[in-house]
């Protein structure tokens, strides 16, 4: 009697034993909550909707979350997840680089691993398991390197900046003017943010149009295709031709952007690509299976100047 009384306790302690999550090999049955910057440009609807056919295709339960833009709002999307108590693993795409060491703490405390994907975060990199990103400096460096090659290093440019704060902008910013500050007949004569807002990409070319004389802008450098084509929009209206009066170069490569090409109405376009949730998806399998993971995964991308090249290299 007594030793039924030990087996029946053992198993009980056995059967309190914290599960440990071994993941599928693509994460099917995997609860985890996609933090997404909100949906500012072509190119952010086009990743949050990879992410969601990634995830459903593979059977993980996706929570998403849209911040509209406010770091804020996707703190507060991770503490309800941690909260939740079911959430295997985090992905979070960050639209500023500061603020995140207390909630990434907090993710680590509640042991859910989180994967930064497309952005970037200036925090200790023990608080995350990796990050699935593009090389933001390389994309600025290959525009203003066709820019160069195209003016013969001769151009006054305009830059039609992202976030502010914001890895994509701050990278890109920088690349570009490593490049650019080789040849001093190339400079920026103005650059303000147009939060990579179509938009909010016309309003500053408009401005940028009226501040300066049209003949003295060269070439428009933005820091993604939207606000490339709202300042397309800015230059047919003020009586010019952009990609022949106005050089355009810009980063993402959106559909729109190939047909702006396509027309002669800009110039050229680094390629972004949407198709981060799977090496995301399957950083999270892997760290959830004990595996060590290099603290970056990158994603490439070309410069293209025509839809020909693009499609010559998807065959
Ligand atoms: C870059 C991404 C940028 C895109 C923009 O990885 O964060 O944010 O270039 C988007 O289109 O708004």
């Amino acid at each position: 009697m007594r030793y039924t009384k030990y087996v029946v306790l053992v198993l009980v302690i056995l059967s309190l034993s914290v599960p440990v999550v071994l993941a599928q090999d693509g994460g099917e049955g995997l609860t985890i909550g996609f933090s997404q910057i909100g949906s500012e440009s072509a190119w952010r609807t086009a990743f949050t909707n990879a992410v969601q056919a990634e995830a459903a295709a593979r059977g993980i339960n996706l929570l998403f979350s849209d911040a509209q833009q406010e770091q804020e709002n996707q703190i507060a999307a991770i503490n309800a997840w941690i909260a939740q108590g079911d959430v295997d693993a985090i992905i979070l795409a960050p639209v500023v680089t500061t603020g995140w060491d207390e909630v990434l703490m907090e993710a680590k405390d509640a042991g859910i691993p989180v994967v930064i994907v497309d952005r970037n975060v200036d925090a200790d990199p023990s608080l995350y398991v990796t990050r699935v990103s593009s090389d933001f400096v390389h994309e600025g460096r290959l525009a203003a390197a066709w820019l160069v090659q195209a003016t013969s290093g001769q151009c006054n440019i305009v830059e039609l900046y992202g976030t502010v704060g914001s890895a994509a902008a701050e990278d890109r910013a920088t690349g570009f003017r490593e490049v650019i500050a080789l040849f001093p007949g190339m400079q920026i004569i103005r650059s303000q943010t147009g939060n990579f807002v179509r938009t909010e990409g016309k309003q500053v070319m408009q401005s940028f149009l009226s501040a300066e004389d049209p003949a003295n802008i060269c070439a428009v450098w933005a820091h993604n295709d939207d606000m490339a084509i709202g300042a397309i929009e800015a230059i047919k209206e003020a009586g010019l031709a952009p990609g022949k009066d106005i050089l355009i170069v810009s980063v993402d490569a959106i559909p729109d952007i190939f047909d702006a090409l396509d027309a002669g109405e800009t110039n050229a376009t680094v390629e972004l690509s949407p198709y981060m949730g799977g090496p995301a998806f399957d950083a999270v399998v892997a760290t959830l299976n004990g595996e060590e993971l290099p603290k970056w995964i990158p994603v490439g991308g070309k410069l293209y100047t025509s839809r020909a090249a693009y499609e010559a290299d998807r065959k």
